[in-house]
């Protein structure tokens, strides 16, 4: 009887999978986002003909937690307000809450840190404890209002983390990943933050819930859940309107043609390094004008400020992302305030997090936000916007031509190429080209 029992529920869990991941094989399109490139229809495909022939093996069969399912026992346990910085692990579960929470619960901020103290503000205001989301990228941001802020030896904040594992050992994934994701476990540890891995099936994350809820009741600070890879089915929004004329590559080529060959580049995290990366092998051009930002996101502008300094010969070239200059926004206070003729900050502006999922950024709504302004009240000496290939060739020229810092920001349509790349060069070999190239005087 038992064991019938067993074969049912096992055969209707496969019966569900498999539901599911048809449902979801249809509405899925080809995405390469940050963690590596893959072909969702294909691995689909192959994981639905893995569980219909596990057989016997029924411990083979492939678990994925439904994004509704997760976010609809968050509710259950009380947990119903969600903030954080988008992380490409996670960007199922947060296209669910971008579709499905209340504008008014739920919160994209532009740091990770910012994201903890919203949710002590949200807990204090409440008594509920929030769930703040991010890739252990972003843990580094988080420390200092995790310790200094939301643990039970100071104001005492439950919250709950949810934490896409990067580099996780014994995964494949990028050098900037590894290390981070060797040392995520350690690091929360640590911090004296009790964690889990988030299971991958809807049981064993209920428990978690439950383990974390009853944590945060008792122990009043914040617990964290670490998500692995594909922990979660697919869920899809539909891409925001195309506004604008470029993408931020073909906003990038424009920009390429049009530097001189002693102009130094600092292209930000995500696929503007890759496509970057990608164009100069294009070109038959070598990569060591190039320094590529693959982690630290937001830190390119201060990189560039570094080099700039100490180079005054030479133009320096910043190519920013919206979400990276919104993520360490001060660092443009500082570039202002420098006031280095050599500072050349351009801003690609898609409105979105596209390298992790394409979720919106503040700098999406232009009425409301204008980075032009900004620099300018930052002290830029210049700052223009461009959404045309002439407009971009003429703004970099005008760069050139002008004292600094000035700013260029790209109006540009978010989406990537499917088929793109990852550097080959690893990031030592490109700080070593690099620092080659920053000592020619010429
Ligand atoms: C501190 C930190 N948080 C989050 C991430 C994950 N991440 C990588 S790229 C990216 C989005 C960058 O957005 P934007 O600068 O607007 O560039 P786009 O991808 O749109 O070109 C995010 C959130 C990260 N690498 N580091």
């Amino acid at each position: 009887m038992g064991s019938v029992n067993i074969n049912r529920n096992f055969l209707q869990t496969l019966r569900r999978i498999s539901s599911v991941l048809g449902r979801q094989s249809r509405n899925v399109s080809s995405t390469s986002i940050d963690n590596q490139e893959i072909d969702p229809e294909k691995q689909i495909e192959e994981q639905q003909k893995r569980n219909e022939e596990v057989g016997q093996f029924t411990e083979l069969v492939r678990d994925f937690l439904d994004p509704k399912d997760f976010y609809d026992s968050l509710r259950v346990h009380g947990i119903d307000f969600y903030c954080g910085v988008p992380d490409s692990l996670l960007k199922d579960f947060c296209a669910y809450v971008t579709d499905v929470a209340k504008p008014d619960d739920h919160v994209i901020t532009t740091n990770e840190g910012s994201a903890v103290a919203l949710a002590s503000g949200y807990h204090m205001a409440t008594h509920k404890p929030a769930l703040v989301y991010l890739q252990n990228s972003g843990l580094g941001n988080i420390v200092n209002p995790l310790m200094s802020l939301a643990v039970p030896a100071v104001y005492s904040i439950p919250m709950l983390l949810l934490v896409g594992w990067r580099g996780e050992p014994g995964k494949r994934d990028e050098p900037q990943h590894l290390h981070q994701g060797q040392a995520t476990p350690g690091l929360l540890a640590s911090c004296g933050i009790p964690f889990q891995v988030l299971p991958d099936y809807q049981e064993g994350a209920e428990q978690a819930i439950y383990t974390a809820k009853k944590y945060m009741q008792t122990s009043k600070g914040p617990y964290c859940l670490l998500v692995k890879r594909q922990t979660f089915l697919p869920y899809k929004i539909p891409p925001p309107d195309s506004r604008f004329v470029l993408t931020r590559e073909e906003s990038l080529k424009c920009i390429v043609d049009n530097l001189h060959d002693k102009d130094v580049v600092v292209a930000t995290t995500g696929m503007l390094s890759r496509e970057l990366f990608e164009y100069r092998v294009s070109k038959c051009q070598g990569h060591e004008k190039d320094f590529l930002c693959v982690g630290s996101m937001g830190h390119a502008s201060a990189i560039a400020l570094g080099i700039a300094k100490k180079k005054r010969n030479r133009q320096v070239f910043c190519l920013d992302g919206d979400g990276a200059l919104l993520m360490q926004m001060g660092n443009m206070a500082t570039i202002g305030h420098q006031n280095l003729p050599n500072y050349k900050h351009i801003v690609i502006n898609n409105g979105a997090h596209d390298s992790v999922g394409a979720q919106p950024t503040d700098a999406q709504d232009l009425e409301k936000f204008n980075i032009t302004e900004l620099a300018k009240a930052c002290g830029y000496k210049m700052a223009i916007q461009a959404a045309t290939p002439e407009e971009i060739a003429a703004g970099v020229m005008a760069m050139r031509e002008n004292e600094g810092p000035s700013m260029l920001e790209i109006l540009c349509n978010v989406g990537s190429r499917k088929n793109l790349g990852r550097p080959t060069r690893t990031p030592t070999e490109n700080k070593a080209d690099f620092m080659h190239f920053l000592a020619i005087e010429r």
